[in-house]
């Protein structure tokens, strides 16, 4: 875009509404898009920051089947979880919508109409996956197969998690139906496609020229291969039943591929908006003096630089993207983030385990973001950014301005007098940042704008350092208004320039400084604060974080690993035949616990006295680690009673407890489901 925009329609990814979001999310897509658009806001800019829940696809119906309830009530439940945790981290959508509702029914339905009408789609007939006892087609994750490049037996009919590589669901190999387990049969069935490869010119033209210098190199080189490797016919129906359905007369059982509507949720959330606010969505689309920005995960660059573009191309009335900068992804602990594998931080435990801390999250996140390649969260990292920076540097800036202009001036701005040569370029230097943080801002370089505004709380930090007002308060007190005056200056300027990043700091800010939230162009001129403004409290804005609580959240993923391990490992393999007689030998009965103590000196002993109908005996068992003597005194237990004694530090040990031992070791007792009188035999 040359000329100077007019308005900005700045999208951010529809996440998925099956799961709750987690910190991979917001690193990638929903802290940078409002980190520009609070931005351009504070700028004066017209703004419509555009979210909203994805709510068609197959893992939504998947999972419903599994819970046993409908499609609706997950994305209802999810929906609202994810909208709550957007607000709680202070994403400043405009709107956030979902793709549920019927104003996106009824926008997606009638893009493909037109689209329909015009003859912009082609038909095909093929054959396609159909699982004969479920009386459905199966469509992208209803089937699953092994993957033809990677050979993971677990790939999905869209794509295969292990390699990335996207598939068609009849390039799996021994494929099998998610819904039933069965082998499915070929059948033909009608669909519409998008025939993409008639607009390789366009997109040629469009982004490999026009775009060669101004996209992210990993946004461009992708394109780039897809549209070398040769672009296909691309469907965007499906035979299922949840989703927009197909708005063609006579078609029953398909509805809109979820990739297809889904982004013209971007357009519906933007005429929810309109209804709203009585403000007309149009020019936000329509106009060419409006900036289109997608903000997405690299995960899903294709759909928003070459499928969506040419759904948007083919309708004819909308403009293009002027940008799609997509990140890569962000890993934990050095492992792929995992909903599956539960190998994430989910932000609403976050702000259970930290609550307030918002902005440290949004800050690390930042601080770490993939811009450029995968990067990796660490709770280590985590605690030394807010204890190192966010603490010693900004907060500490902070505190010590407003403590020191409290102490000696009542927490009224004190005026500045003649201007040493450490004033002069300390002013000067302030002037320039709110330009630096800006440029790159403007440039989606977001990690490297807030160094520069953490580099405006250094500059503070070692002015004040430097100058040492309470050495010379005593000697100079004029001296000591100078330099609290220009440190202030530095705070106020700060109030502006974190809010992109830091919005709650900046509000704490704002309100210790007693001001009303400041415009972008006012941060750079340094006289934000005019001698004699009564400040309002000092208080502290960053805390220490501690050992501790990283080593908790360290330990939780510690327990989650092995969890996943023991989930993964192959359960024992089944031991060397018996007769039936070998099994008759033992007998087993029930017998209830009477006494229970600890072996002393040992750590797995328990010494019980057990009733067993028969006696009452004593009986060492190795099970001190999971129970306590008192919650297992009056349990009803199986019991191994003709085991020829053994000697247990030095305790005789006259038969054996049954137990249940899992894949991680934990112990259960296997014991009758009802009480029965002890001695019963088991058998
Ligand atoms: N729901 C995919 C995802 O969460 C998808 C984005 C839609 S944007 C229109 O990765
Ligand atoms: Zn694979």
């Amino acid at each position: 875009m040359t000329k100077k925009p007019q308005r900005y329609t700045i999208t951010s990814a529809l996440p998925y509404a099956n799961g709750p979001i987690h910190i991979g999310h917001l690193a990638g897509v929903y802290v940078p898009a409002d980190i520009y658009a609070r931005y351009l806001r504070s700028k004066g800019e017209d703004v419509l920051f555009i979210g909203g829940s994805d709510e068609h696809g197959v893992p939504i119906t998947i999972k419903a089947r599994k819970e046993g309830v409908s499609p609706q009530d997950i994305v209802d439940r999810y929906h609202n979880i994810i909208k709550k945790s957007f607000e709680e981290f202070g994403i400043s959508f405009d709107v956030y919508s979902r793709t549920s509702a019927p104003v996106h029914h009824e926008t997606a339905s009638a893009f493909f109409k037109k689209l329909y009408d015009e003859g912009k789609f082609i038909e095909r007939t093929s054959e396609q996956y159909y699982d004969e006892e479920a009386h459905t087609f199966l469509a992208d994750r209803y089937i699953t197969g092994t993957c033809p490049h990677c050979g993971y037996e677990k790939a999905y009919g869209d794509q295969c998690e292990n390699c990335g590589t996207s598939l068609s669901p009849l390039e799996l190999i021994n494929p099998k139906s998610a819904l039933s387990g069965n082998v499915p049969v070929l059948r033909e069935t009608k669909h519409w496609y998008l025939p993409l490869d008639q607009y390789e010119n366009f997109l040629r033209e469009w982004i490999l020229e026009g775009h060669k210098n101004d996209w992210k190199t990993n946004v461009y080189g992708q394109v780039k291969s897809w549209i070398d490797q040769g672009l296909k016919p691309r469907a965007v129906t499906r035979d299922l039943d949840w989703g927009v359905k197909v708005p063609v007369e006579g078609v029953e059982g398909k509805v809109l591929y979820v990739w297809f509507d889904a982004p013209i949720g971007y357009i519906s959330a933007s005429r929810e908006w309109s209804q709203r606010t009585g403000k007309d969505w149009q020019p936000y689309w329509k106009s060419t003096d409006t900036k289109l920005v997608h903000f997405i995960g690299k995960d899903n660059i294709v759909f928003h630089c070459i499928i969506f573009p040419v759904m948007l191309k083919a309708e004819g009335s909308y403009i293009l993207p002027d940008n799609v900068p997509a990140n890569e992804f962000l890993n934990l602990e050095n492992d792929k983030i995992s909903t599956s594998r539960n190998w994430a931080v989910w932000l609403h435990e976050y702000l259970e385990e930290f609550p307030g801390k918002q902005d440290v999250l949004r800050y690390v996140l930042t601080a770490n973001a993939p811009e450029t390649k995968d990067n990796d969260f660490t709770w280590r990292d985590f605690q030394a950014r807010n204890n190192n920076e966010l603490l010693a540097i900004f907060g500490n800036f902070v505190n010590r301005t407003l403590v020191l202009t409290k102490k000696y001036f009542n927490s009224q701005v004190p005026p500045r007098h003649t201007l040493q040569e450490i004033d002069k370029e300390t002013l000067d230097s302030l002037r320039t940042f709110p330009e630096k943080i800006a440029e790159s801002i403007e440039r989606y370089r977001f990690r490297e704008a807030l160094g520069e505004m953490m580099n405006l709380a250094r500059l503070g930090n070692k002015y004040l350092t430097d100058n040492e007002p309470w050495k010379v308060f005593k000697t100079d007190p004029q001296r000591v208004e100078t330099v609290l005056n220009i440190s202030l200056q530095i705070v106020a300027a700060l109030s502006v320039t974190a809010e992109p990043f830091l919005p709650f700091t900046a509000q704490k800010l704002t309100g210790m400084l007693n001001i009303e939230p400041l415009k972008w162009k006012d941060a750079g001129h340094a006289d934000i604060l005019s001698a004699g403004h009564s400040l309002g409290k000092p208080a502290f804005l960053f805390e220490k974080i501690e050992d501790a609580q990283v080593e908790a959240q360290v330990q939780k993923l510690l327990d989650t690993k092995k969890a996943n391990e023991a989930a993964a490992a192959p359960v024992a393999p089944q031991k060397d035949e018996i007769t039936y007689d070998d099994f008759m030998k033992m007998d087993i009965r029930t017998g209830t616990i009477l006494e229970a103590e600890k072996v002393p000196k040992t750590k797995k002993l328990l010494k019980l006295k057990i009733d067993t109908g028969i006696d009452q005996r004593t009986v060492v068992s190795g099970i001190a680690e999971y129970f306590s003597p008192d919650e297992i005194v009056g349990k009803q237990v199986s019991i191994l009673v003709n085991l020829a004694p053994r000697k247990l530090r030095g305790i005789v040990s006259q038969g054996m407890i049954l137990m249940a031992q899992d894949k991680d070791g934990r112990l259960v007792f296997v014991s009758p489901e009802e009480k029965t009188s002890n001695g019963s035999e088991i058998k």
